[in-house]
């Protein structure tokens, strides 16, 4: 067990990830942040022993996507878990409400509807700088612990299943 450091205050021990697969989609959408949250999350995961081969990478247009995208990925692949990328900028209507809601209860049904994580790493900001901030910039790279999140989850699902309760 590696450990990260994905805040000032707590070190997360990172199991072992060789042999996990992984999907990622990631949103076109704002892509200066989105492009860079897909980097961390690919990096991030080859770093905790992920092979290159073990990862599945499909854009989509838009966050409101990512749903979708997410559930063609668990249903075309092998991956052990998905890893959902987006960024929704607020701005004068209420479409960042809409797509908000939309994408946040999509990956909830997808946890719940399949057997895999999903994981939720949507940036949702009220200007271009906050989302630049965490996507490698001063607040770290929202992508990496996104990666981190989805390696947990893989190995608590595969310590529950071989267990005997
Ligand atoms: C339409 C739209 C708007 C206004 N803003 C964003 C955004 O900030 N981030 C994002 O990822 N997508 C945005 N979209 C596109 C929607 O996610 C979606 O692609 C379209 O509504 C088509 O379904």
């Amino acid at each position: 067990m590696a450990t990260v450091n994905l805040s000032d205050h707590v070190n997360h021990e990172v199991p072992d990830a060789r042999g996990m697969k992984f999907g990622i989609v990631y949103a076109e959408w704002n892509p200066e942040v989105t492009l860079a949250l897909k980097n961390g999350a690919v990096e991030t995961l080859l770093k905790y022993g992920v092979l290159r081969e073990d990862l599945y990478i499909e854009e989509v247009p838009g966050t409101f996507e990512l749903t979708l995208g997410g559930q063609l990925m668990a249903e075309n692949t092998d991956a052990d878990a998905v890893i959902l990328l987006g960024c929704v900028i607020q701005g004068e209507t209420r479409h960042f409400d809409f797509i908000c809601q939309g994408v946040t209860y999509g990956t909830t049904k997808l946890n719940l509807e399949y057997g895999i994580p999903f994981i939720f790493g949507v940036l949702t900001t009220d200007n271009q700088q906050q989302a630049v901030d965490r996507a490698g910039g001063k607040l770290g790279n929202k992508g990496d612990e996104a990666a981190y999140t989805a390696i947990k989850m893989v190995a608590l699902s595969r310590k529950l299943n071989n267990s005997v309760m």
